[in-house]
C-alpha cells in the first residue's frame, strides 16, 4: 500500500471566521447571544462579520492551495444547518458547506471537518446546554445530517473541539458562556457529556460504514512536573485527571480512566450523572485517530496555599496575569523564570510538541495524531502595504514544526499539521488584534486579504518536506 502523504494545512472554526451571523436562515447561536451585550465579552467584538469567509471562502482556499497546502480543517456551525439545534434542517446551510467542501477538492485540498467548534445553538443551550444528558441524543442526530450530506466527499471528521478546555472556560474561568465560574460539578460533567456524545457519533460513523476516520481534537495538556516538588505522583496523577485522561483514555482506550469516579467521590464532585450503560457506549466509539491542539503543556508542583483559583488573561498587554491554576489541596501551577510567554501570559514552549507526542505513543501506542492546531499569538503592525513581517511566528513554529518531526522520527504516529489559523481571525474573548493567521485581514477595509512573511515561510516548509517525502526519506 502507498505511504499516505503527510498532510500540511491551517484551521479555522465556524463563528471565528464566517460571519454572517444571521444570514441564509442560520439559528441563533450562544456565541451571537453573549456577545450581543454581554458584560463578560470584555472587549466588546462580535463574530456578527469576522473574515466574512461565507462569502469570500474562494478567496481563501486558493490562498491555501497557492500556499502549498494540501487539507484545511474548518467546522460546521451547528445552528447553520439546524437553526433550532434539533428538527428541521436550512438547505441553505448545507449549500455553503457543499460549496465549501467542493471547492476544496476541486483545489486539491483534502477537508477535515469539525463538526463541534464551542458554537452551541442557542436554542439547546437555553435548555440547559451540555449540563443535560438530551444533548448526547441532540448532537448525534445533528452529526448524522451533517455525515449524510457530506459524508460521500469529507473523509477526515473530528466530533467535537477541545472538549477540556471549552469545559475549563465555560465553566472554571468563566470567560466564555454560559459563564460558570469554578464549578468543578459542572466542569466534570459537561466532558463527561461531551466524550459520551463523542463516542456516540463514531460508533454512528462506523456502522453507517462511510469511508473515511473519525476522532476528536483535545488541546494537548501535558503534565510537567516542576523540580522540588514534594509530591510529584500525586501531582501528576491528579493533574492529568483533570485536564487530559477523561478525554484520552475515553476516546482512544474506550473507557473511562479507572481512578475518575473515587476521585470525584472523595472530593465530593457530582457523579450520579455516570451511568453503568454508558460504558458500552465508549467501548462502541473508539477514535480512528486523536487530533491534538498543541500550544502549551501544564507546568505543576505542590499546592502550597490559597483558596482554590484561576488565572486567566483575555486582556494581553493590558494585563500582567499570567495563565495558571490553582486547586486547594491538590495542585498548582509552577512558573518556569525562562520560559518565554506570548503577551496573553501563555508559555511558549516548543518541547512540549515533543513531549506530548511521546507520551501519546507510550500510552496509546500507535494510534494515528493530527496536529490539528499549533500557533502563535501576537499584535501585528503591517506596513503601508499591508505586509507583516511575523519573525516571531516563524521562529515560534519553526520549533514547535522541528520537535513534531523529532517525534515522529523516534516513532509517533503523526500523519499532519495544521497551523492555527488560515488568516486572522475572531479570537473568543480577546477579540480581534489577538492574530493568528498566515494572512493579514484587514478588518476597517473590507476585509482585503494579505500575505504574511509567515505564509511564504509555511509554503517554503511543505516543498522542503515533500522533496525529502518523495525521495523517499
Ligand atoms: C484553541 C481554539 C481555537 C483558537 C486557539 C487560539 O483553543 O480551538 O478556536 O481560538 O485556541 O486561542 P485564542 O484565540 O483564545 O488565543
Amino acid at each position: 500500500m502507498a505511504k499516505q502523504k503527510f498532510l500540511w494545512g491551517s484551521a479555522t472554526a465556524a463563528y471565528q471566521c464566517e460571519g454572517a451571523w444571521d444570514e441564509d436562515g442560520k439559528g441563533l447561536g450562544e456565541w451571537d447571544v453573549f456577545s450581543h451585550g454581554n458584560p463578560l465579552n470584555l472587549n466588546g467584538a462580535t463574530g456578527d462579520v469576522s473574515c466574512d469567509f461565507y462569502h469570500r471562502y474562494k478567496e481563501d482556499i486558493d490562498l491555501m492551495a497557492a500556499g502549498g497546502q494540501n487539507t484545511y480543517r474548518f467546522s460546521i456551525a451547528w445552528a447553520r444547518i439546524l437553526p433550532n439545534g434539533r428538527g428541521e434542517v436550512n438547505p441553505k446551510g448545507i449549500e455553503f458547506y457543499n460549496n465549501v467542501i467542493n471547492y476544496c477538492l476541486e483545489k486539491g485540498i483534502e477537508p477535515n471537518v469539525t463538526l463541534f467548534h464551542y458554537d452551541l445553538p442557542n436554542a439547546i443551550a437555553e435548555e440547559g446546554g451540555w449540563e443535560k444528558r438530551s444533548i448526547v441524543d441532540d448532537f448525534e442526530a445533528y452529526a448524522k445530517v451533517c455525515f449524510e450530506a457530506f459524508g460521500d466527499r469529507v473523509k477526515l471528521w473530528s466530533t467535537i473541539n477541545e472538549p477540556k478546555y471549552y469545559a475549563y472556560c465555560t465553566n472554571m474561568v468563566g470567560n466564555y458562556p454560559p459563564n460558570h465560574k469554578l464549578d468543578f460539578d459542572r466542569y466534570f460533567k459537561q466532558m463527561y457529556y461531551e466524550v459520551l456524545a463523542s463516542a456516540k457519533v463514531v460508533a454512528l460513523y462506523h456502522a453507517m460504514g462511510l469511508k473515511g476516520q473519525i476522532g476528536i481534537v483535545h488541546d494537548s495538556s501535558n503534565v510537567e512536573i516542576a523540580p522540588g516538588t514534594k509530591e510529584p505522583e500525586k501531582v501528576r496523577l491528579l493533574g492529568d485527571l483533570f485536564y487530559n485522561r477523561l478525554i484520552l483514555d475515553t476516546s482512544i482506550k474506550g473507557e473511562l480512566p479507572g481512578e475518575l469516579i473515587p476521585l470525584l467521590r472523595e472530593n465530593g464532585i457530582e457523579n450520579d450523572y455516570i451511568k453503568l450503560d454508558d460504558a458500552l457506549t465508549f467501548a462502541k466509539g473508539k477514535v480512528d485517530f486523536i487530533g491534538m491542539n498543541v500550544y502549551n503543556r501544564m507546568y505543576l508542583t505542590d499546592w502550597s496555599q490559597g483558596e482554590t483559583e484561576v488565572f486567566h488573561n483575555n486582556r494581553g498587554a493590558g494585563s500582567k496575569a499570567k495563565e495558571g491554576m490553582r486547586i486547594k489541596g491538590w495542585y498548582e501551577t509552577a512558573i518556569a523564570p525562562d520560559t518565554k510567554r506570548n503577551l496573553w501570559g501563555r508559555e511558549i514552549y516548543p518541547k512540549c510538541m515533543y513531549n506530548t507526542l511521546m507520551e501519546i505513543r507510550e500510552r496509546y501506542g500507535d494510534i494515528p495524531v493530527y496536529i490539528t492546531e499549533n500557533g502563535h499569538g501576537c499584535y501585528e503592525t503591517p506596513d503601508e502595504n499591508g505586509y507583516v513581517q511575523d519573525d516571531d511566528r516563524i521562529e515560534m513554529m519553526q520549533g514547535y514544526i522541528d520537535y513534531m518531526l523529532k517525534a515522529k522520527k523516534e516513532g509517533c504516529n503523526v500523519l499532519g499539521y495544521y497551523a492555527w489559523s488560515t488568516m486572522d481571525l475572531y479570537s473568543w474573548v480577546n477579540g480581534y488584534e489577538k492574530r493568528y493567521g498566515f494572512v493579514r485581514v484587514d478588518f476597517d477595509h473590507d476585509n482585503k486579504r494579505t500575505t504574511k512573511k509567515s505564509y511564504y515561510w509555511f509554503k517554503n516548509l511543505i516543498e522542503e518536506y515533500q522533496k525529502t517525502e518523495e525521495a523517499g526519506e
